[in-house]
Parts: structure tokens; C-alpha cells; sequence
């Protein structure tokens, strides 16, 4: 069996998972194996950069990072991947911020990593390089002589060609994702997207499995949802939700019930949109007043570009115009939480919740709709609404179904899912659940992996020694 190296870009040490441990690690929890090699950047910045190569091993397992330098930092991570990829594959031209020098620091940061990566790599390793901070990473490393497969997983939406070919430069991001063996995405949606692009730029049609070649090597496209570890987040739940944190909730919500979001602080989650409708549904429906709490833990994120700074300084402002118009002296609509809470808290306050509200305007998948139906109590199942624009959507077709731009819209719903008999909770989360139980992080690894193995008996594959 091949050995498996993940690269990212960061990496979540042993050394350091804290109250957020959560995200990547759990996902490919299956998939590390003793004797596979994580490999990414450590987080820190350093006068010296990547020169030095950290160790770590936990339970067989290698964590190798690097630093980088301020400038690098600021290129690659903050202004090309943060502030042009990312509104990029999210559909917010409107907020890209390019520059060339962002995005030659960006590919001269993904050159280091392959340089750093090279001394560690044994012939037949498997590669599987994570997101849109290292769409480079296969073709630097090819150009460095590494014929290995490599595969590639993109965890962002991915966007239609009128949409990616407004970046700059965007044709050689997508040249560099043909260097990869394998290209998996979310959902069919994002899949075809990338292939659209592919034909729209190259004039390369992918055959009815997602194959293309490309200077004469084979490009496999696979749609491959994310899952979670369902049942260990069940589990977590039921533990969680009678331990001390989960009291301290309920009874702060005397008789009311609780409705929550979780999201990052971020503007593709539709917080604005979402704390807009909670205002419209509690001006709509009146009778919910007292009735019901809102919770939204929202742990802050990117907090060094603007655009993160506006959109908290914008929810902080809607968050004390609501309160300050529905709050009771004993009842407060809205809290708002901007630190991160503990994972196994999270999942009590899951499954005390009659309501989770998971209207992100784009969102590659969402973990927090897959969680909140895992947290369910069978017997009194909570209701989820989802946004139609989150990749989950494509499989948890039985939550209530938004447009996460119409506030009246998420409102309705919240009303509708706080009025829904038990029978027909019961019935939707059953059907939620069982997708949720049968796609876990565990097959979204097999899944890929499967792939990327079968990858070099591909008859067309010649391995490439250097792809521009
Ligand atoms: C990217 C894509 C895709 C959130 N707040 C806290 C906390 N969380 C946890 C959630 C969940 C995870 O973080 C967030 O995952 P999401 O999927 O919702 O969103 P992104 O962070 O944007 O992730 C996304 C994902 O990658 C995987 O491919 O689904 O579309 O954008 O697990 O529970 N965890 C803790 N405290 C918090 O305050 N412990």
C-alpha cells in the first residue's frame, strides 16, 4: 500500500489543536494512516522563511511544516488566496482584489513547498494536496521531476467560466490544475463548472467519466462530497447536551426554545442576510417573541483584511438594532458569540436546538448542516433550513430549502420549522440522517483515494517530468 502524504496549507499539529480541533483533521481521520506524512505551512511567520523543515510525529503519523516570511504570508496567504481566490470561487467579483505581485508571491510560495516537500517524498507515494492555497503544488513539483500520482481536492464551490476567466491569470491556475491525476470537487455542479472551463479555454472535451488528456496526460474530474464522522458526533452530542455547558444554556432559555447558527466570520455565510431575517421573522410572527432565542456563534476569521472588518463592524450593528427593538428585560432575541466554543459543546447545543439556520449565500459544502441532523434526538428531531447555495443542498434535499438572499423567505421558514409536527421532524431527519450516516469523511476518503490509486493504470499516462 502506497503511502499517503497530505499537504495543505496549514496543518493541524498535534501540538496545537485546541478548543476548534475540528475541520481537515477530522476529515481525513481514516485516511492517515501510521506512517503517512502531513506537510503544509506551521502558521508562523519568520525572518528565515521555509529554510528550516519541522518535524513533529504523533501516533505514527509525520507532521512536516514550514514558515514563512512576512511577505510571503502577505501575498500568498492574505491578499492572492484570501483576497482573490477566495471571493473568486464564492462569486463575489465584486470584492476581488488582484495583483500580480500577490499572485507571483503566491506561485513562488507554492514553489517552496514543492521544494521542501522533494526531500521527503519516496517514489511511490500518493499525493493528495488540499484547496485553493496549493492549486500550483502538482505542477511545481512536476517541474521538479516528481512523477507520483497527485490528486487534488478543492473544499470552495468552484465557478462557471464567465465567472473564472474575469481573474487575471486564471487560465494558468487552470493549466496548473491539469498537472494533477485526479480534480475532486463538492458536488456535479462544481465538477461540471471546472469542465466547462477546461472546454470553454482549451477547447478539451472531458469524456462521460470526467477524463481528459492533456499534453498527454490523463485529468480524471470526480465529484466527492465530504462527510463527517456521523456517528462519533452523535455521540459527542448526547454526552455534550447533558453536561454542564448544555444546563447553563437551557436554563439561561428559561421555558423558550433555541434556535442556532454556527459559521465562521465570514461574508459567504450570509450572516447579514440571516440576521436580517431574524429581525423579519420575529416582526412577522409575533408569537415567537419569548418563545424563542436565537444563538449564532460566528468565531472570528481573516480578521486582518477589510473585508471581514466591515462585515463585523455591520453585524454588530444589526445585532444591537435587533436586540435593541424585540429584547425583553428578560429575554434577548439575538446572542451573538464571536469566539470560537468548544467542539463537543457545540454538538450539545445542537441537539438543544429546535432550529439550526445554515443560510450561507455560497459554501463548497457546509459541515455544520451535516452536523446539526447528526446531533439530532431521534425521538424529537430538530429542523434544519439550508441554503439552496450550499453544496450540502445538493444532498440534504429534505431540510427546508432557502434562497439565503430573501429574508422574508429564511424567516417563513423559521416559522414554519418551529410549527412543524413531530411526525413530519421525524420524517425529514430520517432521511437527513441516513445520508448523513452514509456519507461520511471516511467514504469521501475512500472515494478519492480509490481514484487516485487507480490513477496511474490509466492506459494514455505518460508521467510528465515538467508541465508550465
Ligand atoms: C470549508 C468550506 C466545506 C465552526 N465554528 C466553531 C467550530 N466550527 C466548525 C464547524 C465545522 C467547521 O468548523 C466549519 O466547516 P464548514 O464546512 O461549515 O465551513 P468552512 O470552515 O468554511 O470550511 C466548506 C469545508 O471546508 C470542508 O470541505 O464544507 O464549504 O468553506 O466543523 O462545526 N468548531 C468549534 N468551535 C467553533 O466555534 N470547535
Amino acid at each position: 500500500m502506497a503511502r499517503l502524504v497530505v499537504v495543505s496549507n496549514r496543518v493541524p499539529l498535534p501540538s496545537e489543536r485546541g478548543a476548534k480541533a475540528g475541520g481537515l483533521a477530522v476529515a481525513l481521520a481514516d485516511a492517515l494512516q501510521p506512517g503517512s506524512l502531513w506537510f503544509g505551512w506551521s502558521g508562523r511567520r519568520s525572518t528565515r522563511g521555509s529554510g528550516t523543515t519541522h518535524i513533529q510525529r504523533s501516533e505514527g503519523i509525520t507532521y512536516a511544516t514550514i514558515d514563512l516570511t512576512e511577505a510571503d504570508y502577505r501575498a500568498f496567504y492574505v491578499n492572492f488566496s484570501n483576497g482573490a481566490l477566495w471571493p473568486l470561487l464564492h462569486f463575489r467579483l465584486g470584492l476581488i482584489d488582484f495583483a500580480s505581485d500577490d499572485y507571483d508571491g503566491y506561485r513562488a510560495v507554492n514553489r517552496q513547498f514543492a521544494s521542501s516537500l522533494l526531500p521527503l517524498l519516496r517514489p511511490d507515494d500518493m499525493i493528495w494536496v488540499h484547496d485553493y492555497h496549493m492549486i500550483p503544488l502538482a505542477a511545481e513539483l512536476r517541474a521538479l521531476g516528481i512523477t507520483n500520482r497527485i490528486g487534488f481536492f478543492l473544499h470552495t464551490p468552484f465557478v462557471p467560466p464567465s465567472i473564472f476567466n474575469a481573474l487575471p491569470r486564471s487560465a494558468e491556475l487552470l493549466t496548473s490544475l491539469c498537472a494533477y491525476d485526479v480534480v475532486g470537487f463538492h458536488t456535479r455542479t462544481y465538477r461540471t463548472a471546472f469542465l466547462d472551463c477546461v472546454t470553454e479555454n482549451f477547447g478539451i472535451h472531458a469524456d462521460s467519466d470526467g477524463r481528459f488528456v492533456w499534453r498527454g496526460h490523463t485529468v480524471r474530474v470526480i465529484s466527492d462530497p465530504i462527510g463527517i464522522d456521523a456517528g462519533a458526533f452523535a455521540q459527542q452530542a448526547v454526552v455534550a447536551a447533558a453536561g454542564s455547558d448544555a444546563r447553563l444554556l437551557r436554563d439561561s432559555l428559561s421555558k423558550g426554545g433555541l434556535a442556532i447558527g454556527v459559521d465562521r466570520l465570514d461574508y459567504s455565510k450570509g450572516l447579514i442576510n440571516r440576521f436580517e431575517a431574524i429581525g423579519r421573522f420575529f416582526a412577522n410572527y409575533p408569537q415567537h417573541r419569548r418563545q424563542v432565542s436565537f444563538l449564532q456563534v460566528a468565531a472570528r476569521s481573516r480578521e486582518e483584511q477589510g473585508a471581514y472588518q466591515r462585515l463585523r463592524r455591520e453585524l454588530d450593528r444589526i445585532v444591537g438594532d435587533t436586540n435593541g427593538r424585540y429584547s425583553e428585560f428578560d429575554w434577548t432575541p439575538l446572542r451573538y458569540m464571536t469566539r470560537a466554543v468548544k467542539r463537543d459543546t457545540l454538538a450539545g447545543f445542537f441537539r438543544l436546538s429546535r432550529l439550526a439556520v445554515v443560510t450561507p449565500l455560497r459554501d463548497g459544502m457546509n459541515l455544520v448542516a451535516k452536523e446539526y441532523v447528526a446531533a439530532q434526538d431521534p425521538e424529537d428531531p430538530g429542523v434544519l433550513i439550508l441554503s439552496r447555495f450550499a453544496g450540502a443542498a445538493e444532498e440534504l434535499t429534505e431540510a427546508l430549502i432557502v434562497n439565503p438572499y430573501d429574508s422574508d423567505e429564511i424567516a417563513e421558514a423559521m416559522h414554519i420549522g418551529l410549527c412543524m409536527e413531530l411526525e413530519e421532524r421525524r420524517e425529514r431527519w430520517q432521511a437527513l440522517n441516513e445520508k448523513v450516516t452514509a456519507n461520511t469523511a471516511g467514504r469521501f476518503c475512500t472515494v478519492f483515494l480509490n481514484h487516485l490509486d487507480r490513477a496511474d493504470t490509466l492506459p494514455e499516462k505518460p508521467r510528465l517530468r515538467a508541465i508550465s
